[in-house]
């Protein structure tokens, strides 16, 4: 509905536009204000907590001022979008980040002071907004923050989960989940009441004739949900370009059916409906490479894919032109398969709502949407029961097929002596129940796919989509290695080191530009700058020292080696690697002299990270670590020599914490299971070394910053089938070092050792799939080699300074810029007047 107002009297309007803050009065003349009306207090009446949301509703002010004219520029202007389609967005806090890509975190910082108030309290009292698991809903929060950076006309899409990640508590060393209702006085959101969209479930396809004779087919019954948008403005870091994030959140729709049923006199079961519409979008499945087949799961799928592509279309139809410019309008981007209904909705409308051709509709289909693949792992990729899809959705069922039966007649005629590829490349996987198979579906429906490292593009190529590169040539399939926010990962996390390199480089202009990062390895040999180098290392992990001490009570040293592994506990990324060298190492150090243990480099080992709620395995690898803890920490004989800390409940703002804290991090996943990784990236751009395998990104960033300057280990990818099959054919053979961990485990000396019998016997009995003891030896080898490389401080410092100098290349910005040359082809669009 449009609404404006008439032009004879926008001059008045305009005489009382909103303005902005630029300066301490007015910003603390902005707080004063929100937090004595919008929050109904007083200054006899202010915690840190108001002052918080009066500093949010001060910022989001101006936030919202700059996302108004961009979103009117934008449409205007009229040049191509991109749209962001993500089930996940792990956003993690917003004011610190608002205030400094706004550039007035300083002007907050006095006004607040001068109210009573220190800004870092301020920012800490902000809840993490966690609509994610890990790696993958992180990317898609990075990426909105390049894409407004860099002017690019872009929105994501979302849900609006009511609950994000759960929280994580250590009871006893094992993992308690938490709800996270994280909603309550959220001040970055925008409910859009009136931008709605009734969404169909369930009901029967009918097929009928239209006027002209057509086939056509109307899908009815069933039940609506209604899908309300939320806006989040994504501010951009020095420029006036603040983007959409659209969430979308479920209600029941207040369509006839409930008031029939209300009328009736049956309010209990009206009500009923009303929780159940709500569910959709109630919680966000806590799983990390991992799919498990819900039926709510596909219906939030269907609910975001349906509401978006409604919303998508309308603003394009608003624009009047032809259908076949859609593509030239519009790119979406698949993050995963989790949107991949989406390609079947969009060729849905065209056919049966707008009445387009077959062909002609497909064709704009596969030339907007372009399809990103972040894993390999088998468990991790999506497949539908056809059953199940039937009964939610059948006019996509039908849909689906019907793209099946012309790509499998395409590919009979390319290759008619070839009975089996067929069978192999079907959208449908014939088993019982049938499946349908979302990865060949997002393929076929893509005008491009990428994997999100060299090593994981590749894979994809060689084995999982092998048959595809045959099918449509090797152009289709490309690599855009994944990168960080600059703006987040260093100038955020860490302002010291971000403003030192500033100092240097004469401006923060790296933060626009990463690779004017290789400018500061001129200083490596600077004293001063090497000495300063050092103290903020030290100061981080001081900071990081005293989270440590408030959360777990344990004291740490910060002159000992830190040692951290922080990410979603999976065997694939082996945290029981790490904890059985933590074990061996502890008893290397038990079983010296006290001449011996002189030379021993101190360690704090530590550990983060949220197991699935129904991964039993994580959760035993979790309850390891703390029980080594509860020894190791204990021992007299230790002291300062090794700790173990588990930190709990690791998400974005413990990460910022982290990462800048860090001597060496753990990046050491069974070569080839890794899309990429992203945390390697922030510790070595924090000035953290790494240990890890050749896989994911550790092999290009061991390229940018130098071999010398990584710990590399381990078996490569291309051994690893051949290392199984001879585990399968009875070779296996436990690592003796390996072994004498297990003999620790199994004398009780972590309790009881019922609980790790799992853990131990998947290695020793069941095939060791991870590659645990076959790695063993060269892991333990090369921490040897970090011991001896840390305790030439020098060195090391060089090593940390021309690491970060070579780290431009994982800027998000480049990830961004190639994406939209290679797969989007768009343009960015500069919104200043
Ligand atoms: C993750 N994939 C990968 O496991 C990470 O290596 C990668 O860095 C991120 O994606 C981002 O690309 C997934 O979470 C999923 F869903 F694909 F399993």
């Amino acid at each position: 509905v449009e609404a404006s107002i008439p032009e004879p009297l926008r001059e008045a309007w305009k005489k009382h536009s909103a303005t902005e803050f630029t300066n301490k009065e007015e910003f603390e003349k902005d707080l004063v204000r929100h937090i004595e009306t919008t929050l109904a207090r007083s200054l006899y009446n202010c915690d840190e907590l108001a002052a918080y949301s009066g500093t949010a509703l001060a910022f989001r002010d101006r936030l919202i001022i700059e996302w108004n004219r961009t979103q009117q520029r934008q449409t205007f202007t009229d040049q191509k979008r991109v749209y962001y389609l993500s089930l996940e967005f792990l956003m993690g806090r917003t004011l610190d980040n608002a205030m400094l890509n706004v550039g007035l975190k300083d002007v907050a910082r006095d006004g607040l002071s001068e109210l009573g108030f220190r800004v870092e309290d301020v920012i800490n009292q902000e809840h993490d907004a966690a609509l994610g698991n890990g790696g993958l809903g992180r990317l898609a929060a990075c990426f909105l923050d390049s894409l407004a950076t860099l002017n690019y006309p872009a929105w994501g899409y979302g849900l609006r989960y009511r609950y994000g990640i759960f929280k994580q508590e250590i009871v006893n060393g094992y993992q308690v989940e938490i709800p996270d209702y994280w909603l309550d006085n959220n001040p970055w959101e925008f409910p859009r009441h009136e931008i709605t969209v009734d969404i169909q479930f369930y009901g029967n396809v009918k097929k009928y004739q239209d006027e002209n004779g057509r086939i056509s087919h109307l899908w009815e019954d069933g039940e609506i949900v209604q899908a309300i948008a939320y806006d989040v403005p994504i501010p951009g870091y020095g420029t006036k370009t603040t983007n959409n994030l659209r969430l979308w959140s479920s209600k029941a729709s207040s369509g006839e059916f409930d008031f029939q049923k209300f009328n009736a006199g049956d309010y209990e079961s009206a009500v009923a409906d009303q929780q159940r519409a709500e569910t959709i979008s109630a919680v966000l499945y806590p799983n990390d490479n991992l799919e498990r087949g819900k039926e709510l799961r596909l219906k939030q799928q269907y609910f975001w894919c349906a509401a978006s592509l409604f919303d998508i279309v309308r603003r394009f139809k608003k624009t009047k032109r032809a259908w076949g410019e859609f593509p030239d309008q519009i790119a979406i981007q698949l993050n995963d398969t989790h949107p991949t209904l989406a390609i079947v909705e969009l060729q849905r409308i065209l056919i049966d709502i707008e009445g387009l051709e077959w062909d002609e509709a497909w064709n704009i289909v596969t030339k907007t949407f372009g399809y990103t693949n972040h894993t390999v792992l088998p468990e991790a990729l999506e497949k539908w029961s056809v059953p199940l899809m039937q009964n939610l959705l059948p006019r996509h069922l039908q849909i689906i097929y019907e793209i099946n039966l012309f790509f499998l007649q395409s590919v009979e005629k390319r290759f008619p002596n070839d009975r089996d590829i067929l069978s192999r490349v079907s959208i449908i996987e014939e088993s019982h129940p049938k499946m349908v198979r979302m990865a060949y579906l997002a393929i076929i429906g893509s005008h491009k796919v990428n994997g999100v490292a060299e090593l994981h593009s590749d894979l994809l190529k060689t084995t999982l989509f092998k048959d595809f590169v045959k099918i449509y040539g090797p152009d289709r399939f490309t690599n855009v290695t994944n990168g960080i926010t600059p703006r987040r990962w260093l100038h955020q996390a860490n302002p010291r080191l971000s403003a030192l390199i500033a100092e240097k480089l004469g401006s923060y202009d790296f933060l626009k530009d990463l690779t004017l990062l290789d400018k500061i390895e001129a200083f490596v040999d600077d004293k001063a700058f090497r000495k300063e180098w050092a103290v903020i290392k030290r100061e981080n992990k001081l900071r990081l020292a005293r989270h440590i001490k408030a959360t777990t009570g344990f004291d740490v040293n910060p002159n000992a080696l830190f040692d951290v592994q922080v990410k979603r506990i999976h065997e694939y990324k082996r945290q029981q690697l790490n904890i059985f060298g933590v074990i061996h190492r502890y008893l290397s150090i038990k079983a010296m002299s006290a001449e011996e243990k002189k030379k021993v480099v101190p360690r704090v080992s530590i550990f983060g990270g949220k197991a699935a709620p129904g991964y039993w395995m994580a959760k035993t690898i979790i309850h390891l670590i703390n029980k080594v803890a509860d020894v190791v920490n204990k021992d007299p004989e230790i002291g300062d020599l090794l700790k173990v800390i588990f930190i709990a409940d690791y998400n974005v703002s413990k990460a910022e914490i982290i990462c800048p804290a860090s001597d060496i991090s753990e990046h050491i996943s069974t070569a080839g299971t890794e899309g990429s990784g992203t945390s390697n990236m922030k510790f070595v751009l924090n000035g953290g070394l790494i240990i890890g395998t050749c896989d994911g990104a550790n092999i290009e960033i061991t390229r940018e910053i130098g071999e010398q300057n990584i710990f590399l280990f381990g078996n490569l990818a291309e051994d690893v089938e051949d290392l199984r099959h001879r585990h399968f054919y009875g070779n296996f053979k436990l690592d003796p070092q390996l072994e004498r961990v297990f003999d620790a485990i199994k004398d009780n000396l972590f309790g009881d050792k019922a609980d790790f019998t799992a853990l131990t016997s998947s290695i020793e009995e069941h095939g060791d799939y991870y590659l645990v003891s076959d790695d063993f030896n060269s892991y333990i080898t090369t921490h040897e080699m970090v011991d001896e490389a840390f305790q030439n401080q020098e060195e090391w410092l060089a090593k940390s300074i021309t690491s970060v100098a070579r780290m431009g290349f994982f800027s998000m910005d480049r990830v961004t810029n190639e994406y939209a040359d290679s797969i989007w082809n768009v343009e960015p669009l500069d919104v200043t007047d």
